[in-house]
């Protein structure tokens, strides 16, 4: 008994820390989703009533991190310390335990309603820790939500078993496409400082069960294998195991040459095979569940096998055949494309679809959603569904690279559940790529600013994207409600609409930067800002106008039989409906289809007045969601209040010189006038031809300022000096 009354006297310190008065804490986004504050006092008495003790039947370390995320959560929440008893004692018990459960799998959780020595309990029961810890997120996250505990009867276990973060992180911490500052890992402290803040992003993580995570960039820096800094990986391995979590590295494929001194990185040479192994050998020593490595090979100057003459089999089992012993994947990805004539959006496929069948069991071969990469709006990518015999991995991209970096709001669970629920046709119609899929991966958008994500609302994204990958049968609002419940507010005034503004967010961004399945229409190497006219790179699929290919005559890509074919990738059933201008919806028009001007959708419309139509839509959007997030002003505390308005200003700007630059493009070629009822562009197109600016996004600052956004040319209320 006085065991449980010290812990109890604990919670009690740990509680005074976590449930100081709202007013007096910095609200500055640092807790995410998992804020704990104490819940409306009516209420809360009904949510104390199934809470009055933890009883624990689990002492693994896992168990102890499910075990103190309930205690912090709890007494959070409920404003009042958690006793903590060996044994149920009374009604009201939480009980954590261990207990085999058919059809669980190894991180399934059961949270039910039962009794227990006489009283009515909640358990939260699993085959294994890691369901425990799950389970217990799963719980506080019912409380954070305010869904009722009386009968309760809840059974999940997670759709996807590899659910990744890869973290583009170079080792002098800089980010690739990352908007939120300096990498999350201090590799010159490591290993000898472990700073608290590694703890609290695996907490995040393992809220939405995020099993794995990749430390460093694609590119990777070869060094990230040499014993000095597998001790620093080792170093985070040790905090992240706690929270079910893996840690898995980035290499290059010649790292046998670059760390190991060897003359070649071919994967047939028996001494590259011998390399590989003892490399693993020596990792699985330091990190005995270390969860695997992803290769970038072949793609964007990175070195590959195609450098021996061997194939992108070769190169992946030579790594999988060393990781093997360990139970080690190998991540191998498919975005695969070089500077050839070929249409880009039919490279990886025609690389990998012959492959089918021949990469070891272990390794996962990772496709990006779409076929090109990470835009607003790709349709998905034919790999899925047509590798039957090859595990296939999906890569999503929660970093905004295309995507405004940080501006605004722009909630991607919708752009994921397209490509999640899209219909493969592959073996039948009806199999969607989330039947497909033996991973998920997510290009974290997660960096060292105080709010992790740069942005309050890129954190939606971060969760939605844990989230879907546990489930991806979620649909994008009901993922948005909870965040916005946890994260924002439980006021149904201030939820309503932040959901509305958030489901929106998507399709307008699509519309006022390339609607109608245009795609790849950005500023070069930052992606920042509109440049449909750009045509300067040597490498022609670079250019924004290889993918558009507009002229005085219409615009789109032809992709059917007429064309670059990329329709016949596709199972035949899909590919009929996107060769078909009968057929293929609006969305996807200008990605398979090069159209004239005038010609007259299903609708009615001409293409150029639905073309000037989305534009509009797109920017009035934002310029709705700007507004109605002042009237949230009651609900909203003022520093996160003042950052969000900041960045929707940001946002209404962008969206308006995407929407100018692009119709004044489009109609130096069209010539044709815009509707009745749409303004002109503010400038004439050489103004937006000239805008370049030094700092933008990822490129030496993380977020582009009013004052420069203000110089694209609109007139706005911000702008005034
Ligand atoms: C592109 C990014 C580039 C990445 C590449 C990749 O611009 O920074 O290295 O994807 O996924 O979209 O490898």
């Amino acid at each position: 008994m006085s065991d449980s009354l010290s812990k109890v006297r604990t919670a009690a310190a740990a509680m005074l820390l976590i449930a100081a008065p709202a007013a007096a804490r910095a609200e500055d986004g640092y807790r995410l989703w998992l804020r704990y504050d104490p819940i409306e006092a009516p209420l809360r008495q009904r949510y104390a009533a199934h809470a009055t003790e933890l009883v624990v039947h689990a002492s693994g370390p896992i168990a102890k991190a499910a075990q103190s995320e309930l205690e912090r959560g709890l007494s959070g929440l409920l404003a009042s310390p958690l006793p903590i008893c060996r044994e149920v004692d009374r009604d009201g018990a939480i009980v954590l335990e261990r207990a085999p459960t058919a059809n669980l799998g190894p991180e399934g959780f059961v949270i039910r309603t039962s009794r227990a020595n006489g009283h009515v309990v909640t358990r939260i029961s699993a085959n294994s820790d890691r369901g425990l810890l799950y389970g217990a997120f799963a719980l506080l996250r019912r409380i954070q939500t305010r869904q009722p505990l009386d009968r309760v009867a809840v059974r999940d276990r997670p759709a996807i078993s590899l659910r990744m973060l890869d973290h583009w992180d170079n080792l002098d911490r800089t980010v690739e496409r990352g908007y939120a500052g300096q990498s999350l890992w201090d590799w010159s402290s490591l290993p000898d400082r472990i700073g608290p803040r590694y703890a609290d992003y695996a907490r995040a993580d393992a809220s939405i069960g995020i099993n794995g995570v990749v430390l460093n960039n694609v590119g990777a820096d070869p060094r990230i294998l040499a014993p000095e800094y597998l001790r620093k990986v080792a170093a985070l391995a040790r905090v992240f195991r706690p929270y079910g979590i893996h840690v898995y590295v980035s290499v290059r494929f010649s790292s046998p040459i670059d760390v190991g001194g060897l003359k070649t990185a071919d994967p047939l040479d028996p001494a590259v095979r011998s390399w590989w192994r003892s490399k693993a050998d020596e990792i699985y020593r330091l990190i005995p569940d270390f969860g695997g490595i992803l290769v970038k090979a072949n793609s964007e100057g990175e070195p590959g096998p195609w450098d021996y003459h061997r194939s992108q089999v070769d190169g992946a089992n030579v790594m999988a055949a060393a990781l093997r012993p360990h139970h080690g994947t190998v991540f191998w990805r498919a975005f695969v494309y070089s500077n050839t004539k070929e249409d880009r959006a039919k490279q990886a496929f025609d690389e990998f679809r012959p492959l089918d069948g021949k990469f070891a069991s272990n390794v996962i071969v990772q496709a990006k959603n779409g076929p090109i990469d990470f835009q607003p709006r790709e349709p998905f990518s034919p790999l899925f569904g047509r590798m039957p015999r090859t595990r296939m991995g999906l890569e999503v991209q929660v970093t905004r690279e295309y995507l405004g970096g940080t501006d605004g709001i722009l909630f991607l669970a919708p752009m994921w559940t397209e490509v999640l629920n899209a219909d493969t046709c592959s073996p039948r119609c009806g199999t969607e790529v989330k039947s497909t899929i033996a991973s998920m991966a997510g290009v974290a958008n997660i960096g060292s600013d105080r709010d992790w994500t740069a942005s309050n609302f890129n954190q939606a994204n971060w969760y939605a994207f844990g989230r879907l990958a546990w489930d991806p049968s979620l649909t994008s609002r009901q993922i948005a409600d909870e965040w916005t419940r946890m994260t924002w507010s439980e006021d149904p005034r201030a939820v309503n609409p932040i959901v509305a503004m958030m489901l929106g967010s998507r399709e307008a961004v699509v519309d006022y930067m390339t609607p109608l399945g245009l795609a790849h229409q950005f500023q070069n190497d930052h992606h920042y800002g509109p440049a449909p006219w750009s045509c300067s790179f040597a490498q022609a699929n670079w250019n924004p106008c290889d993918y558009n290919k507009a002229d005085a005559r219409g615009i789109g890509f032809d992709r059917t039989r007429t064309g670059s074919d990329a329709v016949d990738q596709y199972a035949p059933p899909i590919a009929r409906a996107f060769a078909s201008l009968d057929l293929i919806p609006d969305t996807y028009l200008l990605w398979f289809q090069h159209v004239p001007w005038t010609y007259k959708l299903r609708s009615g419309q001409t293409l150029w007045a639905a073309l000037i139509d989305h534009y509009d839509r797109g920017v009035g959007e934002i310029e709705t969601n700007r507004r109605q997030w002042q009237m949230l002003r009651p609900f909203i505390d003022p520093q996160r209040f003042a950052a969000v308005s900041t960045d929707l200003n940001r946002q209404v700007l962008e969206a308006r010189w995407w929407r100018d630059a692009s119709i004044a493009y489009w109609q130096s070629l069209s010539k044709l006038p815009l509707p009745p009822g749409h303004i002109a562009p503010a400038h004439p197109l050489a103004w937006y031809q000239s805008i370049h600016f030094d700092t933008v996004p990822g490129f030496k600052v993380p977020r582009i300022d009013l004052r420069t956004l203000c110089m694209t040319g609109r007139k706005d209320p911000n702008c005034a000096d």
